[in-house]
């Protein structure tokens, strides 16, 4: 998925800004970033299929409780404002996917769709490109027995790419519609070169926040585990104690997509990029929760499901090209997170 660096910078610096999926773990925490940064002078609009709380509405100047996958009210939302960026997190994770896939197709698909027209009419309306920001996942890979794991390491952005839950093909089905837009839409039959929407994303490994506690990803042993200690409760851990996948700060994570938002398109030579920042074993990451917490109680009960989810994702992901296009850096290796970020938040949150 490698693409020329021959396509124009976008001019969204005006205009709305939407973000879907407002009410969820990443939403939480880059609805206050984007606030913080934008707050007053373009209108931040967020969209949950729940309506959101208090506390989260208002770093937001509109919030609609809506669905993705309503076109009717997706479309509705380009003639109410003249939106320039869209930053769509809205989806249904791995594991919650695989109890409904159709119902994670209909969201992370069709909801997707509806957003990248969306992006295509407001572009239309304004005259210039909408900036349309989408993180994906390392679900989209799909490493086929634990042995060739092991073997593989750190994957590139083009290896691996059979995925083996409806969550991971959806995001790798959304990367390519992405890529479409960004590169073909209605480019055929008309005489222009550039495109509408200006789509750029993020392949996120397993994100630990200190604020939230996530649901429905595979990912979630990493949290829930450190959540459980800081509670004083015990922990069942659902994988095997050597199941090893990356994962990075929830700070990281934001900042990475606010940094890759704020790049030329010029300086981009990709679509879609890696961005890793450490990856422990899970027992890595309970003997680190134990430094902190000694007596927390955390033991093993692996499920056949999940297992294979976690043994089907790499151990790794090779960030070198976000790390050289538009210098990714995380902030947090492992000991920096947990010493610098999520031990002095989730102590005070706990009050422990
Ligand atoms: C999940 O576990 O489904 C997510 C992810 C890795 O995208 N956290």
């Amino acid at each position: 998925m490698t693409e020329p660096k021959s396509s124009p910078s976008t001019s969204s610096e005006t205009g709305a800004i939407l973000v879907t999926g407002a009410g969820g773990e990443m939403g939480h925490a880059l609805l206050a970033a984007l606030a913080a940064r934008f707050g007053g002078r373009r209108e931040i609009i967020a969209m949950d299929v729940r309506e959101l709380p208090k506390e989260r509405a208002v770093h937001a100047t509109d919030a609609y409780a809506c669905d993705v996958a309503d076109s009717a009210a997706i479309d509705d939302l380009g003639v109410k404002h003249d939106i320039s960026e869209i930053w769509h997190l809205a989806a249904l994770l791995s594991t919650r996917g695989e109890k409904n896939p159709e119902l994670a197709l209909k969201v992370n698909v069709m909801g997707s769709a509806n957003l990248l027209k969306l992006a295509a009419d407001c572009a239309a309306r304004r005259g210039s490109s909408v900036k349309f920001m989408f993180p994906s996942t390392i679900a989209v890979y799909g490493v086929p027995t634990l042995a060739l794991k092991r073997a593989a390491g750190s994957v590139t952005e083009d290896e691996c790419l059979e995925p083996i839950t409806m969550y991971g093909v959806n995001k790798h089905a959304v990367e390519e519609m992405g890529r479409y837009y960004a590169r073909h839409y209605r480019l055929l039959a008309a005489d222009r070169l550039d495109c509408a929407v200006d789509f750029r994303s993020i392949r996120f490994p397993g994100i630990i926040s200190a604020d939230t506690v996530p649901t429905g990803g595979t990912s979630d042993y990493g949290p829930e585990m450190l959540h459980a200690a800081a509670q004083g409760k015990p922990y069942a851990c659902f994988v095997r104690p050597d199941a090893r996948i990356p994962f990075m700060t929830m700070p990281d994570a934001v900042r990475s997509l606010i940094e890759l938002s704020e790049v030329a398109r010029a300086q981009l030579s990709r679509i879609v990029y890696n961005a890793s920042a450490f990856a422990p074993s899970a027992e890595e990451i309970a003997a680190k929760v134990r430094e902190f917490f000694p007596k927390a109680e955390i033991t093993y009960a692996p499920t056949l499901e999940r297992q294979r989810i976690i043994d089907s994702w790499p151990e790794n992901c090779d960030d070198s090209a976000a790390r050289r296009d538009w210098g990714w850096k995380p902030k947090h290796d492992f000991d920096r997170a947990f010493a610098e970020y999520i031990i002095p938040k989730i102590k005070a949150r706990y009050g422990c």
